[in-house]
C-alpha cells in the first residue's frame, strides 16, 4: 500500500534532531514504496517548552 509520509516538527526540534534526520532520509528514501514526503516545520522562533 502506498502512503504519503508527513512529518510535523518544531523549529527547535528541527535544529536539535531534524537536520541529522534529513541525512537518514537521504540514505533510506529510495527503499520507501512511496517516496513522497512532506515536512512541516512549526516555526514559533522559540524553544517554547523550555522558555
Ligand atoms: C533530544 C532532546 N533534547 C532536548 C530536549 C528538551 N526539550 C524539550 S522541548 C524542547 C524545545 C522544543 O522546541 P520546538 O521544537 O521549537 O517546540 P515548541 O515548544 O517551540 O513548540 C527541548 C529542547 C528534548 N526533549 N529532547
Ligand atoms: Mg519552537
Amino acid at each position: 500500500m502506498e502512503a504519503l509520509a508527513i512529518a510535523l516538527v518544531g523549529d527547535g526540534a528541527m535544529q536539535m534532531n531534524g537536520i541529522s534526520e534529513l541525512i537518514s532520509i537521504g540514505k533510506y528514501w529510495q527503499r520507501w514504496s512511496d517516496s513522497r514526503l512532506v515536512i512541516m516545520v512549526l516555526n514559533n522562533r522559540d524553544l517554547n517548552q523550555v522558555t
